[in-house]
């Protein structure tokens, strides 16, 4: 990564990092998710699902080879520790076969730590329903649990609910800075900041793929982990369970 991208990480957020994966390797992934899907392929842990669920996957680097190899590609070893300043884990997996249309949110209120790694396997763009992202919120206020608990009580569906999203869009507006689409080509990585906000936007050419792999990282160092069941992956292949490492 170049100094004006790590810049550009630390300013706005985000930075685009162009052409990390080869065509061929993007054309990989998205065959097996397409054969994935029609049940061409089988693999314990996937599915089956209905044809017409193009639902995303979470955490499938638990039991697709695939999966990981996105996860842990060597090409992100170096920019994601540069953001760090140290060594990064992988925690979290998800893939978009489509636009999520997700509201506002910041993944640290759900992952403490973290940052993304969001791998164009196509052009993505305002038709397919990219994300959308608000330039140096990172720097601003991250929505928490207490805060949540705190204006309205103890309540369940506080956690995912409405009352969330609403509250980010509060801090978008008192932020006050304009939303971006972000707009790539295929095999380039959006390298994303945990507190920063962003959405899924809207589908505008309806029905289209968008095919997306967004990994998630927190800091090797990083021990206020939460979520102490998940295995976390060193960029060696190196499994650990906090705090206790295990070579796999
Ligand atoms: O790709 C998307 O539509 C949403 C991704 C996202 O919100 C995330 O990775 O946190």
């Amino acid at each position: 990564m170049t100094s004006n991208q790590l810049s550009q990480y630390e300013e706005n957020g985000f930075t685009i990092l162009p052409g990390l994966l080869t065509h061929a390797e993007c054309e990989e992934a998205i065959g097996h998710m397409m054969a994935l899907q029609a049940c061409e392929k089988k693999l314990e842990g996937f599915g089956p699902r209905e044809p017409d669920n193009w639902g995303r996957t979470h955490n499938q680097h638990l039991y697709d080879p695939m999966a990981m190899k996105l996860l842990l590609h060597p090409a992100l070893r170096e920019p994601l520790d540069q953001c760090y300043g140290g060594e990064a884990e992988g925690i979290q997996t998800m893939y978009f076969w489509k636009g999520s249309e997700q509201r506002r949110h910041q993944d640290q209120y759900y992952l403490p730590g973290c940052m993304s790694a969001w791998i164009a396997l196509q052009d993505v763009s305002e038709a397919n329903g990219t994300i959308y992202v608000q330039p140096g919120s990172h720097k601003k206020h991250l929505l928490t649990r207490a805060d949540l608990t705190e204006k309205l009580g103890d309540e369940h569906d506080v956690v995912w609910g409405e009352a969330y999203n609403n509250g980010v869009d509060e801090i978008f507006e008192q932020n006050g800075g304009e939303e971006i689409p972000v707009e790539v080509s295929k095999g380039d990585v959006v390298l994303f900041h945990g507190i920063l906000i962003h959405r899924g936007g809207p589908i505008k050419d309806k029905g289209s793929f968008r095919h997306v792999m967004a990994n998630h990282y927190i800091p090797y160092a990083f021990d206020e982990w939460p979520h102490r069941t998940w295995p976390r992956f060193d960029f060696d292949g190196v499994k650990r369970l906090h705090p206790k490492p295990d070579a796999v």
